[in-house]
């Protein structure tokens, strides 16, 4: 007769619970409790959505870009964000999950994606911003993920971030160039900025104290800080390079704090950010329909590759 699973699954869950306290990772062969996989399926999942969805705004415009030197730095970054996608897909099905159906769930909207990419970019300084403030706030939340305890989204980590830092200093470079520009393109840049900075801050989550995941997250070394520690870095980093770039950051009660030894800030409009995950953002319904589009557009490619990996290689089709 079975044993009852608690009792059979004691020592495991020991052993598990040694190797968080440890600071070990937990590899895919690994046991795990049910609620730990589940916690991971969901923030890898979204994090590779968030990726590849994060392609449309700055894809939009590669060809509109204002110079070949231009194109050829976006077009790297958003297929780098395309290689992101990819190697979080990998380590969400090391979690015993199908891509296919996580595909599914994104454009049925089931699963989610990060709320910045429901924001249209409108200028060509809106690919400047992307890079600093949203690739700037992508890094203050993945550099921690890099010793998150799952094995395979840690490593996946490590290089995402490396990259990010290059997405970061493009966007840098370029707002900084156009503020070294016309009237005009300083115009540009301020009015980018006022878009991107709230969404930004609404990347890292709602406050902790609404945050119905992060202690669990924490005990489990999933997540290393809590939404608004890294809100509070991301600001501390961001400012000063705003008052290198001479841009402001539209926020009445932003100051420094002699005594914390950070700045202050005001609250983000925590009623948009609700709206924007139910799917009422400026782009939500774009977004989705464009990756429905293009998911049921390559399944003639995703057929053919299976069909030439399931027959195998032919001897007279090596040309060498
Ligand atoms: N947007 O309990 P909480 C990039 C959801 S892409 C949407 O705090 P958690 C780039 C949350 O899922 C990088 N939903 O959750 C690409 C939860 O919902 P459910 C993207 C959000 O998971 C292209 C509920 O709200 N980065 O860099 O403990 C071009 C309660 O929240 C958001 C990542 O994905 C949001 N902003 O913490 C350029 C980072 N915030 O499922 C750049 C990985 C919260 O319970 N993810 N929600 O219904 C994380 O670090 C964590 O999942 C979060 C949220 C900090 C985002």
């Amino acid at each position: 007769m079975a044993q009852p699973p608690e009792v059979a699954e004691d020592p495991l869950l020991t052993s598990f619970e040694d190797t968080i306290r440890r600071n070990d990772r937990i590899e895919p062969r690994d046991w795990m409790p049910d609620a730990y996989r589940r916690t991971l399926v969901r923030q890898v999942a979204q994090h590779a959505h968030s990726e590849i969805i994060g392609m449309q705004p700055e894809g939009h415009w590669i060809g509109r870009a204002p110079s070949l030197r231009r194109k050829a730095i976006l077009l790297a970054k958003v297929q780098d964000e395309a290689g992101h996608g990819l190697y979080l897909y990998s380590a969400c099905e090391t979690l015993g999950v199908a891509r296919a159906d996580l595909m599914r769930k994104l454009i049925d909207g089931r699963q989610k994606y990060s709320s910045i990419f429901n924001y249209p970019a409108l200028t060509y300084a809106d690919v400047g911003t992307i890079g600093w403030l949203v690739d700037g706030a992508a890094i203050c939340n993945q550099v921690p993920l890099c010793r998150t305890s799952y094995g395979p989204y840690g490593r996946a980590m490590i290089r995402i971030c490396k990259e990010e830092s290059f997405h970061q200093r493009q966007g840098y470079e370029l707002l900084a160039t156009m503020m070294r520009g016309t009237d005009e393109q300083r115009a540009m840049v301020q009015e980018s900025v006022d878009r991107f900075w709230w969404p930004s801050l609404m990347m890292f989550g709602p406050p902790d104290a609404e945050s119905p995941n992060t202690a669990q997250s924490m005990a489990w070394n999933i997540k290393r800080n809590t939404n608004d520690d890294l809100r509070q870095r991301f600001v501390d980093m961001t400012v000063p390079q705003a008052e290198a770039l001479g841009v402001t950051p539209p926020d009445p009660d932003l100051r420094w704090n002699e005594e914390r030894g950070s700045y202050d800030f005001g609250e983000p409009d925590w009623a948009e950010f609700k709206a924007v995950l139910r799917g009422d953002g400026p782009r939500n319904a774009q977004r989705l329909a464009h990756r429905r589009r293009a998911w049921e557009e390559g399944a003639w490619v995703r057929d053919a590759a299976m069909a030439f990996a399931r027959r195998g290689p032919r001897p007279e089709e090596d040309g060498r």
